[in-house]
């Protein structure tokens, strides 16, 4: 097998962002569009001669055609061994664990996540480190810097290799295993929690949707839910993956996965519901009647995690992302635990997990996880609740009006205004940073400014600092808006506007979010001129 050198010149944009490099697929498939960004991962970790690597993606469309690719490429590099997953597909907390357990030297995930997938929709790719984790910015600087000098890659000239089943092949001087997907990960999960616990929930007759969103959980889902933890059959939904998730948005919150949101809102709704991402790392939870927002779902879970096996000695500590709500500090505050807030973005907990200053860490767009791997697990909370309801014999609503009750409850709630004008979203952005320093004092709609700032984080663990995370509102009485940019777009700009608003007093915990966010979300737009200058009448998508 010949290895070939192929002459290319840099590709302008190829910068990854939140997570990873993600693009629309058109792009991916363009000419050495995948392969510069490849090599320049490989050069920019410092290449991968005689190193081991992880490699799968959640089987969107161009998953298999890329995944040869890098094998060819790093082959081509001098790799001494890739562990791939069946069919080329690894849900991302699978192949975060894939690397820890087996001591790799990092991985390669294909996925654009919760966006849609198909020739004209998203792609995506991301190096992982050894830890199991995103690569923090240092890296992901590095492999930019790379995407910029690149003139040339290493392919090997060969076939496609059959990935159809579990074994070991050679390509070149390489070694190429392939891995059941599913049995290492599922293993993990019964390692955490109490499964004879939650088979005795559901013989009880305890019953559960679970909608796999035709993304990569579907088979996870199965077997750990159906096979090993006796649900009935049919509790997964759509668990067959598919290239374009059937067409939809596999974004597991209450605007994408309305189906589900409506069926646990009518008369004949289950006891629990839930829901994940295209590549498996986010998670919806729901009970009869009661949406649980991902803020409060970390919260529950710094409350009660010690009811599971694997978290009985309690939690190391907590973190959460700085748009989170605080729900999840009263918790760490009651119990003693340190709490860290960080910028958006799994990375950022990676040296706190690694460092062994906190066990559990969330975010507000449905990402829950420990340190048990080092991305977010869609499948993992849903194990987590599960193992709850079925230690405390509590219903959903039951849990969460206790937990507010003892805690108090921080309503909570996102407003994207997607596809932006990117000079528009910046006028915006510019445009309130600059009056942030004379906003305090200020009252608006009935709440007054207590401080505005734009986020900064500064690691405890290498000391390296991350600015301009977002521009932070908070009013007296510990209300909140929040404002910033994705950073996981495809198309234009995406503004995120997150309003918070707390509450104590027993008599006003049920209500509802945007009722009792309203005057926030309306000094918001006072503060910011949002819908004005953008000319948006209101957002996209609300979670
Ligand atoms: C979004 C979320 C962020 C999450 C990221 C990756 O990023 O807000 O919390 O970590 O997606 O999640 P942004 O920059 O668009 O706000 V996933 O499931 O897309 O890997
Ligand atoms: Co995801």
């Amino acid at each position: 097998m010949q290895s070939q050198v192929i002459a290319t010149t840099p590709i302008p944009g190829q910068k990854p962002g939140t997570s990873g490099l993600r693009k629309k697929t058109r792009v991916f498939m363009g000419p050495h569009y995948l392969e510069n960004y490849v090599q320049s991962i490989f050069d920019g970790i410092g290449g991968v001669a005689g190193r081991t690597l992880v490699l799968g993606g959640d089987g969107r469309y161009f998953n298999d055609r890329a995944v040869q690719v890098i094998l060819r490429m790093a082959a081509a590099n001098g790799a001494a061994k890739v562990i791939v997953g069946q069919n080329a597909i690894l849900s991302t907390p699978a192949a975060s664990h894939l690397i820890r357990s087996r001591g790799t030297d990092g991985g390669l995930i294909l996925s654009a996540s919760h966006n849609p997938g198909g020739p004209d929709e998203d792609f995506g790719l991301k190096y992982n480190t050894p830890n199991g984790g995103p690569a923090p910015e240092a890296v992901t600087d590095r492999i930019h810097q790379a995407t910029q000098v690149i003139r040339e890659y290493r392919i090997l000239e060969a076939q496609d290799l059959d990935l159809s089943a579990p074994g070991t092949a050679r390509l070149g001087e390489m070694t190429v295993e392939v891995v059941d997907p599913v049995a290492d990960y599922a293993a993990l999960m019964e390692r955490l929690f109490d499964f004879g616990a939650i088979r005795r929930l559901f013989a009880g007759g305890f019953t559960m949707i679970y909608d796999a969103m035709h993304a990569v959980t579907g088979p996870y889902a199965v077997e750990i839910l159906e096979r090993r933890l006796g649900a009935a059959e049919g509790t997964v939904r759509n668990g067959t993956p598919l290239p374009d998730f059937g067409g939809g948005h596999p974004d597991p919150n209450p605007t994408w996965a309305r189906e589900l949101y409506d069926r646990m809102m009518g008369d004949d709704a289950p006891d629990f519901g839930a829901a994940s991402d295209g590549d498996g790392d986010r998670n919806m939870i729901l009970g009869r009647g009661i949406y649980v927002s991902p803020s409060d779902s970390l919260a529950l879970i710094a409350a009660q995690a010690h009811r599971a096996p694997g978290y009985r000695d309690g939690l190391k500590g907590v973190a959460r992302s700085m748009p989170t709500s605080a729900a999840v500090d009263r918790v760490a505050q009651a119990m003693g635990l340190p709490c860290y807030e960080t910028p958006t973005g799994w990375k950022f907990f990676g040296n706190l997990l690694d460092a062994g200053r906190v066990t559990l860490c969330g975010e507000e767009s449905f990402g829950t996880g420990s340190d048990h791997v080092r991305e977010k697990d869609g499948l993992w909370a849903v194990l987590m609740w599960l193992n709850i309801l079925a230690e405390t014999g509590a219903s959903v609503r039951e849990l969460m009006t206790e937990h507010w009750r003892r805690f108090g409850r921080n309503y909570y709630s996102r407003h994207d205004y997607e596809a932006v004008e990117t000079e528009r979203a910046e006028a915006v952005m510019d445009g309130l940073r600059s009056a942030l320093p004379d906003l305090p004092g200020r009252e608006v709609e009935g709440l007054r400014v207590a401080a505005a700032d734009e986020f900064a984080y500064d690691d405890p663990v290498d000391g390296s600092r991350s600015e301009r995370q977002g521009l932070r509102i908070l009013f007296e009485g510990g209300a909140r808006a929040v404002f910033r940019l994705s950073g996981t777009g495809t198309e234009g700009a995406t503004i995120r506007l997150y309003l918070e608003a707390v509450e104590t007093d027993p008599a006003r915990l049920d209500r509802d979010a945007a009722e009792m966010l309203a005057p926030v979300a309306r000094a918001a737009e006072a503060l910011s001129g949002l819908r004005r200058l953008t000319g948006r009448a209101g957002p996209d998508v609300v979670t």
